[in-house]
């Protein structure tokens, strides 16, 4: 792994702690399905695990950093200046399903910006990451998105609609109805971070979700863009405030995209 700065190999050892783990638990999902109860108090206890180990890395590494994460929620509040933005199990539902296409999620935030971040899948054993100024790399090579600049040439990649969102039906409409307009297959893997993780790496051209959190898109949001991409947040939001409607590319389909999509929005 070409990682040279001190902040990316504090990043990357706490991900790899914790994933010893969260293999080893992938690893009884298996056995747990065929039980009626299901493995979902399992995957809880997965989640909150590696999480543990996470935050005790990176807590070890600065004591003082603010930290917000998907299940503890905000530690260190007061320091607003240095935070870790963490999603100990990204595409949990997968994780829950068997499916090895999940990952855990870092950024870094100095002063309000994302400046570093990384997405780990454990399984495929594929690490992305970049540090603002540096470019984005894939375990050891260098990652570019795509040149592609029709739609139409496009692999698209989505997610959501969530179970909670009170927009619910008018998603799954959207979503129906953008695939009849752009004649490009979109796809839809469940998990927020490799999504964006993939368009970095050009695999995906794009991929849109919205009512996302911080914690989803931190570290895709500058691998993204220091791959040489774009990423947007549309207004209007979520009725939930902290909610966000993002859009990702690789910049040259951003404007036909996002057309699409908000006027399918608007409607
Ligand atoms: P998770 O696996 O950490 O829950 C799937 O469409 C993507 O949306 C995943 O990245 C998933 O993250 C996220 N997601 C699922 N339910 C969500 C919710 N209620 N609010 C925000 N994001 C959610
Ligand atoms: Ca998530």
């Amino acid at each position: 792994m070409r990682i040279n700065s001190p902040r990316m190999t504090v990043i990357y050892n706490a991900c790899n702690k914790a994933s010893r783990s969260l293999i080893r638990d992938f690893g009884e999902i298996e056995k747990l399905q065929v039980s009626t109860k299901g493995p979902g108090d399992f995957v809880t206890a997965s989640d909150k695990r590696t999480e543990k180990i996470v935050i005790e890395e990176l807590l070890k590494a600065h004591p003082d950093y603010g930290i917000l994460s998907e299940e503890v929620g905000v530690i260190n509040k007061e320091n607003k200046d240095h935070r870790w933005i963490i999603d100990p199990i990204d595409g949990t539902f997968n994780f829950l399903n068997g499916i090895p296409h999940f990952a855990i999620s870092i950024g870094y935030e100095e002063k309000g910006e994302i400046v570093c971040g990384m997405i780990f899948d454990p399984i495929k054993n594929e690490t992305f990451f970049a540090e603002k100024g540096t470019g984005a790399f894939f375990n050891n090579s260098r990652i570019r998105v795509t040149k592609k600049n029709k739609l139409i040439n496009c692999a698209l990649a989505t997610g959501g609609p969530k179970s909670d969102s009170p927009r619910k039906e008018n998603i799954f409409e959207e979503y129906t109805k953008i695939s009849r307009v752009v004649d490009a297959p979109i796809r839809k893997f469940g998990s927020a971070a490799l999504g964006l993780a993939y368009v970095a790496a050009g695999r995906f051209d794009a991929y849109w979700e919205w009512e996302l959190n911080y914690w989803d898109v931190a570290a895709g949001m500058v691998i993204l863009k220091e791959a040489g991409g774009y990423i947007e947040f549309l207004e209007p939001g979520a009725p939930t405030s902290n909610k966000r409607n993002v859009i990702a590319t690789n910049s040259n389909i951003h404007e036909e995209l996002k057309g699409l999509l908000i006027k399918k929005n608007i409607e």
